[in-house]
């Protein structure tokens, strides 16, 4: 007797490998393939169902299907895009005419190798189609490359947050608040104008930043640009009185630098009291023609002057005080006056202007 052809032989137990083998290809494409069967026809749109398995994330089925991590937290009324288990079934548009690429199918080619060709998955393409089965594919075919030419798949979901649009808002001044751009905003909302956003409007912001717990930040207005640098003039002819009032003799004549003094409780200089002086200063200074604003910081009083006309009136004892006044000048030399006196206490002053 052959040993070959007895119960155990070699090739029975290869023709039960290969059987078993048969089985392992086919069974797990047949599960894989049957929610696709369940699709939902629409008027607009090709639905299909997708059941989660092990392993998935909205952003790897969203990148599967050419679609959003968005789109289908959408389609599913899903508040949190972490949130999916094995076994549930998502509803994911297909077939939109906005399919990213079409690929016409020659003779020869399969499936797999057209799949392989655009770098996605066999099963994606099949899902993105409602092919069930997968050696059916006929020349003349014209099959949507899911994901094609789209760009960068969307980061992971939790790079991101919902943001609800309120009255005042534009997609470039929410990308500005939380550091993304208006195109990462319309790409994961499938946007297709930057100008379209309605009040109430849920947008999926992709970035980094961390909302603070709780309702939607408020809207902050956009800063102002920063401030040109003060001017603060100069140099500066100064004349010191014994007084309050500019009267008689100076008891120190100099020359500062700019008028930004805190002398606290002391004085200016030994010829000068701690209370009780006053100080002129006057300085020519060039301008451009533009209405300057002059502000002065002052404990106590102060007269600010340009050619002689009163800028600033605040002839008054008070602790240090910012006061303004705005004036028009024509573009040249401008004589500037500041008038100044301590009454008691601390004694400080700070001149400076700016272009409005
Ligand atoms: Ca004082």
């Amino acid at each position: 007797m052959d040993k070959f052809t007895g119960r155990f032989s070699p090739y029975r137990l290869i023709s039960v490998f290969l059987l078993v083998g048969i089985l392992a290809l086919v069974l797990p494409n047949a599960v894989l393939a049957a929610p696709s069967s369940t699709a939902d026809n629409a008027p607009h749109a090709h639905y299909t169902w997708y059941v989660v398995q092990p392993g998935d994330s909205l952003s790897k089925i969203a990148w599967r299907y050419g679609t959003t991590v968005s789109a289908l937290m959408l389609a599913n009324g899903l508040a949190n895009a972490n949130h999916i288990y094995v076994g549930q079934r998502l509803k994911i548009a297909t077939g939109y005419s906005s399919c990213p690429r079409y690929h016409t199918v020659v003779y020869g080619e399969t499936l797999s190798g057209i799949a392989a060709w655009y770098g996605i998955s066999t099963y994606s393409l099949a899902q993105a189609n409602s092919i069930t089965n997968y050696n059916h594919v006929y020349s003349g075919q014209s099959l949507c490359i899911p994901g094609w030419g789209e760009p960068a798949p969307a980061p992971a979901p939790s790079a991101g947050f919902w943001y609800v649009v309120t009255y005042g808002d534009t997609l470039s001044g929410i990308a500005w608040r939380y550091g993304t751009s208006a195109y990462a905003i319309m790409a994961a909302n499938n946007l297709t104008s930057i100008n379209r956003i309605l009040v109430g409007q849920k947008l999926w912001i992709p970035s980094g930043y961390a909302p603070p717990p709780g309702p939607a930040p408020k809207p902050t207005p956009v800063p102002p640009p920063p401030a040109p640098a003060a001017i603060t003039g100069g140099p500066w002819t100064a004349l010191y009185f014994n007084n309050k009032d500019l009267s008689g003799t100076p008891a120190d004549t100099r020359v500062d630098g700019k008028i930004h003094f805190d002398w606290g409780m002391g004085s200016p200089s030994g010829a000068v009291n701690s209370d009780g002086f006053s100080v002129l200063w006057t300085s020519i200074n060039t301008f451009e023609a533009a209405t300057y604003q002059f502000t002065s910081t002052a404990d106590d009083g102060v007269r600010l002057y340009v050619d002689g006309t009163l800028v600033i009136d605040d002839w008054n004892v008070h602790p240090a005080t910012d006061k303004s006044g705005e004036i028009a000048l024509s573009a040249g030399s401008h004589t500037v006056q500041v008038r100044y006196f301590e009454d008691t206490g601390m004694a400080s002053i700070f001149v400076r202007w700016a272009k409005k």
